[in-house]
């Protein structure tokens, strides 16, 4: 898992010449400002640069990949020492890496996958998108023993998945449903994008429960999309959480959504960890020295329930 890649010298004989000069400039495209998860990753990465005195340029994609497509183009221009990016989607950045490849700019990806040559960029840093959906469905095993559902009666399920073609979803969507078709009497009812977006959940989540009596949970890929579908379930006179009508399983781990860990409106919060900054700072510092890094980083997480919410919730930053 952990391939350790040797950066080619020239590349790092250059970094570390330039460490000795004037400070770093780093080219940040981002996706966009969706969800409060992101906001955190973004202001996290603005304040691991400021305490390092990196001078970081960041451009807002508003979930557009060809407007990252075009920050990325006009920091090969400006010819900044890094490239970092969290890809909107996985295809279509060929071009746009040779380009930087050729330009001899290190790409570091963060957050999200990307389906290219990894010859392309020099590290990625972010999240197990599969092993978080996994843990759900883990949770959801656990949660279910000794319950009317335990293998004999149908548990009715229903997704609000992210942007199609996120890794996010994609690998959330994929690892719940791998160990979901293990348990015969659990039914996907339905399974949606919404966005990453609070308005969208509410308004996937007050489709679902137009159309299905029993739902019995609920996946949720994000936080934001959380807090929509509380908002319709609640709209529709039902409960969620800890003893509520519907089980609700969420993703992201933000502060707002873990306070609802706390009083039981969520049952569980799988963390999704968007303090890559700090990781990538690392990087570069490896890079600047002439040290070789690994090719893949994961960033470490957690799951979150009632039983260990209170431990985080105190000094969690975002
Ligand atoms: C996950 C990240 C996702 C978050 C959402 O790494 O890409 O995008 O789960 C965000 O909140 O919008």
């Amino acid at each position: 898992m952990w391939k350790r890649l040797l950066v080619v010298s020239a590349v790092s004989a250059a970094m570390s010449s330039m460490a000795m000069a004037a400070p770093l400039t780093v080219g940040f495209s981002q996706v966009g400002s969706e969800s409060g998860w992101r906001a955190a990753e973004t202001s996290v990465a603005k304040e691991e640069a400021a305490k390092r005195g990196i001078t970081l340029k960041i451009a807002d994609g508003q979930q557009k990949q060809e407007n990252q497509i075009k920050a990325i183009r006009s920091y090969i221009s400006q010819r900044v020492d890094y490239i970092v990016f969290s890809p909107i989607v996985e295809d279509g950045w060929e071009t746009v890496l040779q380009e930087a490849k050729e330009a001899d700019i290190p790409v570091i990806v963060m957050d999200r996958n990307v389906s290219c040559d990894p010859s392309l960029y020099t590290a990625w840093v972010g999240s197990d998108f599969t092993e978080e959906g996994r843990n759900a469905a883990r949770w959801l095993e656990e949660d279910l023993k000794g319950k009317k559902f335990d293998q004999k009666e149908t548990v009715h399920i229903v997704v609000l998945r992210g942007t199609s073609n996120a890794s996010a979803t994609l690998g959330r969507t994929k690892g719940f449903a791998e160990i979901a078709k293990t348990h015969p009497n659990w039914e996907i009812l339905d399974s949606d994008d919404a966005d990453f977006t609070t308005a969208k959940g509410r308004e996937v989540m007050e489709k679902y429960l137009q159309k299905y009596k029993d739902i019995d949970v609920v996946v949720s890929q994000n936080d934001d999309m959380t807090f929509g579908a509380i908002e319709a379930i609640r709209a529709a006179g039902k409960t969620t959480g800890t003893g509520g009508d519907i089980t609700l399983i969420s993703f992201d781990g933000t502060r707002s959504a873990l306070e609802k860990v706390k009083s039981g409106v969520i049952n569980v919060d799988i963390e999704c960890n968007p303090l890559q900054g700090t990781y990538i700072q690392e990087i570069i510092n490896r890079l600047g020295d002439g040290e070789p890094v690994d090719k893949i980083n994961y960033v470490e997480e957690k799951v979150y329930t009632q039983k260990n919410v209170l431990s985080v919730l105190g000094d969690r930053v975002y």
